[in-house]
């Protein structure tokens, strides 16, 4: 009789310590297992599907236990609003107690925390970004000065196919290294490729199971594990960014910036010590801006490409818009944008169809808040979904297809529907916005002006379906190159 009650008991408190409460109020979510929370009830290789379940079951905002650690995940536009633009403030932090905090050192501006260093080193990036704040070249020559290489590139290829991947990603590199260094690196150059590893290999372990159990599993971190490479990588580029401040160091003309890097050097100088701007911070800076401008332009370039290639009507319609709106000039700038709403809108199309960057960067509450009714704690994991807004049915006349109707009103004007949040939105949302916009309009207009881009007949049916990551990618492809005749 007693051993009977006593086994009751336990199944009791098994089932008990089973079901963790999750705290009150708070997005709702599958039941967690002690320690490993939620992780074996999501598939390893594909947990994309298990997220759309926990959706329709769950609704737009619900929770996920990654190890001991809660997770609200948000989707569709309206709970991202809220929560992004309504109380930016409240959902403007970065996680700190990740895999990622250790190997930036807490520096930098992507993966800082919200708070005085953060805010100022956005302000200034804002400021230093925009077209002439970096001095007497403006924006538009720096992204004209490296679009030339990629025509010479081009050139060499016309008749033939070729794989525009690392053409694409050279350039996007180039012009953030004219604008932090003031400098071009050639396309083999071996500086340029070692950080380029780095930070690639960086974000593939950032984003795999090794971080999700270095974050988990505070004992196994000082082990040889994959994760220790993470760091020998951020201590390769950093001993890099160093040689280069050096260098501009003992060559800058103080007042007379000649890029980001003099800049930030002039700001120190006003400043004094504030405590906020120091050459550490400003060597993490700069790898931190070279990483969030590389990838992104890159791969919403490639996307752009394969889609142009694939869609011979929409590329033509662009190239007549662009040859009556050009008519002569030797080169397109921003402003002409005003003028081709056609291009507009394939460019924005391009970037709603890439999803580049489809989580975001994952934030945190600041303090104490509510979403949609729900109560969130401060310091919660928040994951944006940002794919879920910018295929959201409702908000879209084509939400499943290439279609550039879906930035086209009925006069062919130029409209931005509101779900489009590729940068994000809010405080946090992405800072080199402008650069990038510039960046793929100058690019993307010059080109078509000059070449035409042909999908190969021996390539087979393109395959639109993107390789997962940080940043979405196109699977590899090639593409013929015609000159063109008018222009
Ligand atoms: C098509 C290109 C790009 C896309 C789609 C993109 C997208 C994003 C997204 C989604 C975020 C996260 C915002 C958030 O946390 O809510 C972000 C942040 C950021 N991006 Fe971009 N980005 C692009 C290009 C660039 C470029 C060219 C730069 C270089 C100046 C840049 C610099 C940054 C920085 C520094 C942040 C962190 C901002 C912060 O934490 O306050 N991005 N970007
Ligand atoms: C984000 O939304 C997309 C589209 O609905 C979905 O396929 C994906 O699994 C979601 N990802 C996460 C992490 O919620
Ligand atoms: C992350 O950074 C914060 C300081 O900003 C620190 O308090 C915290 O301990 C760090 N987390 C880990 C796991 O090192
Ligand atoms: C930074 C970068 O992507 N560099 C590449 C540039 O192009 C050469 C080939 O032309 C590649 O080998 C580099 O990796």
């Amino acid at each position: 009789m007693l051993s009977s009650v006593l086994l009751w008991f336990c199944v009791l408190l098994i089932i008990l310590l089973l079901k963790s409460q999750r705290p009150k109020n708070f997005p709702p979510g599958p039941t967690r297992v002690p320690i490993l929370g939620n992780i074996l009830q999501l598939s390893l290789d594909n947990p994309l599907k298990d997220f759309e379940r926990l959706r329709k079951t769950y609704g737009n905002v619900y929770s996920l236990y990654l190890g001991s650690k809660p997770a609200v995940f948000i989707n569709g536009l309206e709970a991202m609003k809220e929560a992004l633009v309504t109380k930016a403030k409240e959902f403007a932090g970065r996680p700190q107690d990740l895999f990622v905090n250790d190997t930036t050192d807490r520096k930098g501006v992507i993966l800082a925390d919200y708070g005085p260093s953060w805010k100022h080193h956005r302000r200034f990036a804002l400021m230093t970004l925009r077209n002439f704040g970096l001095g007497k070249n403006s924006m538009e020559d720096r992204i004209h000065g490296e679009i030339k290489y990629v025509i010479k590139k081009l050139e060499k290829s016309i008749g033939k196919t070729m794989s525009p991947k690392v053409m694409f990603h050279n350039a996007s590199s180039n012009i953030i290294c004219q604008v932090l260094f003031g400098r071009r690196y050639e396309y083999d150059d071996k500086f340029i490729n070692m950080i380029v590893q780095c930070f690639t290999e960086n974000a593939k372990l950032a984003n795999g199971p090794w971080a999700m159990l270095y974050d988990s599993f505070p004992m196994i971190r000082s082990l040889p594990l994959p994760f220790r490479r993470a760091f020998k990588n951020v201590e390769i580029c950093q001993k890099f960014s160093k040689q280069l401040l050096t260098e501009h160091k003992n060559t800058r003309v103080p007042g007379e910036p000649r890029d980001f890097v003099d800049c930030y050097l002039d700001e120190m100088n006003k400043r004094g010590e504030d405590g906020f701007f120091s050459e550490a911070q400003l060597s993490m800076y700069v790898l931190d801006i070279h990483f969030a401008g590389t990838d992104t332009t890159s791969n919403t370039l490639l996307t752009g490409f394969l889609y142009f290639a694939t869609f011979p009507h929409i590329q033509e319609r662009c190239q007549q818009e662009i040859d009556k709106v050009l008519n002569g000039k030797d080169l397109a700038s921003f402003d002409d944008r005003h003028n081709m709403p056609y291009v507009q809108a394939v460019i924005h199309e391009v970037q709603r169809i890439a999803n580049t960057v489809p989580l975001s960067v994952f934030h945190t509450t600041t303090q104490d808040t509510e979403l949609m009714g729900y109560t969130i704690p401060k310091g919660t994991l928040i994951i944006p979904n940002l794919t879920t807004l910018l295929n959201e049915e409702g908000q879209w006349k084509f939400p499943h297809e290439f279609n550039p109707e879906n930035f086209l009103n009925d006069q062919g004007e130029f409209v931005k529907p509101e779900a489009f949040m590729p940068f994000s939105a809010g405080t946090r949302m992405c800072l080199g916005e402008g650069l990038a916009r510039m960046e793929l309009f100058l690019i993307i207009v010059t080109l078509l002006r000059k070449f035409k881009f042909i999908w190969p007949e021996d390539a087979g049916k393109p395959d639109y379906t993107p390789v997962y990551g940080v940043t979405l990618t196109p699977r590899p492809y090639s593409m013929k190159i015609l000159l063109r005749e008018t222009q």
